[in-house]
């Protein structure tokens, strides 16, 4: 089927010549598929609608952020509400505090916080108050596992690193490098090797999805909080994508782990600029104006944002939400599943919650190096053909899909006749 894309066409010349890349963050360029990519005009529930008319349903939620599914009536009633007060005051303002509140209420191990504009604010601020707190300069990241755009971890970085397979990044001073040591996802010995007395903290995605998904096995993790314990080092869970996401609160409800720090982001802002990092009172009141370790930000805590992310949270944690997400995702990802075996496609699916990626490999994957086997053009192949079937998955083999609570059983089955027929043409 061909999609008309004439006026997507007409827009993406015009972006070439204003953005780099033609876009404002680089995995929407479609380089990881190949093709270009459509122009979203709106969006309602589980479904995008383009320039041109061309519907879809959506598997990408903005990235995760839209797990109520898009324009959801109490959000944008929350912002128009908000908006009529003005949209941004520079002082205290009690949305903040009830935002805070929600979160606190999610994440036990969150005494305190504060709010940033996006997930690379929260992760940029973690580590230098980690840095500050144990007066160290080294840290730990894992390959593949993607923390945002800041200098110190760009180091074998997924999500864009991993689809261009471009892990460091040029403009990052040697030294920057030098005090970040990367390990390996699922490799307990390499975790005892290091010398933790000398590190400031290890940042990780205790569900990583920047490679695509990549469940971590429970030993690794328990390990990794005993090693940082002992060593004086800050556990630092990013929980930018999965906060939220697999639970109400995120990986450290779903595995009864405790991080020193958390980061938090996407869902939080339920669609609007929203990052936020926390943990012990005793580590976060070493920020100014309190402690020596300076951040900032000018629109941190907007009204906006916070209202939105009210909205979102509030609706999210009704009973019985996360249960549905559980059960239709898993009825979409056990369709693939049969449909590709039915079309003799080997593939190879990981879930937790209702974040999942279906890797185009016989092996199984279990960290970067075994993701990195499966095969981004097949996975280009399966994407057009769903996108022509109006179905919008995320345009790279090395990220993940999202399903919201938007979702519905009819929406389940037009995706997997969709997917039957696209492992037919590959
Ligand atoms: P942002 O700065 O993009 O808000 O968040 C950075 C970030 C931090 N930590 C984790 C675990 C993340 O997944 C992200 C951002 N995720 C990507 C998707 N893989 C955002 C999409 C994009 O870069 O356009």
């Amino acid at each position: 089927m061909n999609r008309n894309h004439e006026y997507s066409d007409k827009l993406w010349t015009e972006a070439r010549r204003l953005f780099p890349g033609g876009v404002n963050s680089p995995v929407r360029a479609f380089r990881g598929v190949g093709g270009t990519p459509f122009f979203t005009q709106r969006a309602k529930g589980c479904r995008l609608w383009d320039v041109d008319g061309n519907e879809y349903i959506d598997y990408v939620g903005s990235w995760g952020p839209m797990i109520l599914g898009h324009a959801h009536p109490q959000v944008v009633r929350a912002v128009q509400e908000t908006a009529r007060n003005g949209t941004s005051f520079g002082t205290p303002n009690p949305l903040e505090i009830r935002l805070a509140q929600l979160v606190c209420e999610a994440y036990p191990s969150i005494q305190k916080l504060r709010f940033v504009n996006s997930g690379t604010e929260a992760t940029m601020s973690a580590i230098r108050l980690a840095r500050g707190f144990t007066k160290r300069d080294k840290i730990v990241k894992f390959d593949g596992c993607y923390h945002g755009h800041a200098d110190s971890l760009l180091m074998k970085a997924g999500s864009g690193g991993a689809t261009f397979d471009v892990p460091d990044s040029a403009g990052i001073p040697a030294d920057f490098a030098r005090n970040t040591l990367t390990l390996t996802l699922n490799d307990v010995a390499g975790l005892k090797r290091v010398a933790w007395g000398e590190i400031a903290c290890a940042i990780i995605e205790p569900v990583p999805g920047n490679m695509g998904l990549i469940p971590l096995h429970p030993e690794f993790l328990q390990t990794l909080r005993q090693v940082t314990q002992a060593g004086g080092a800050l556990l630092i869970l990013d929980e930018v994508m999965c906060g939220f996401r697999v639970a109400k609160g995120g990986a450290q409800e779903l595995f009864g782990l405790t991080g020193d720090l958390t980061t938090l982001g996407k869902i939080i802002g339920g669609g609007l600029p929203v990052g936020a990092f926390g943990g012990r009172a005793e580590i976060m009141d070493c920020l100014a104006p309190t402690g020596a370790v300076y951040q900032a930000g000018t629109l941190s805590g907007n009204p906006l944002a916070m209202a939105a992310g009210i909205a979102t949270l509030e609706e999210l944690f009704k009973l019985g939400n996360y249960q549905k997400l559980e059960v239709r995702t898993a009825q979409l990802c056990d369709g693939i599943r049969t449909v590709a075996a039915q079309a003799k496609i080997p593939i190879y699916q990981t879930r937790i919650g209702s974040k999942f990626c279906t890797f185009f490999t016989d092996q199984p994957v279990i960290d970067y190096a075994t993701a990195k086997r499966s095969d981004p053009k097949r996975y280009g192949k399966f994407f057009h053909a769903l996108l022509d079937r109006g179905v919008y998955l995320a345009p790279s083999q090395f990220e993940v899909g999202f399903l919201s609570l938007a979702h519905t059983e009819p929406d389940i089955e037009t995706t997997i006749q969709a997917a039957a027929e696209a492992f037919q043409t590959l």
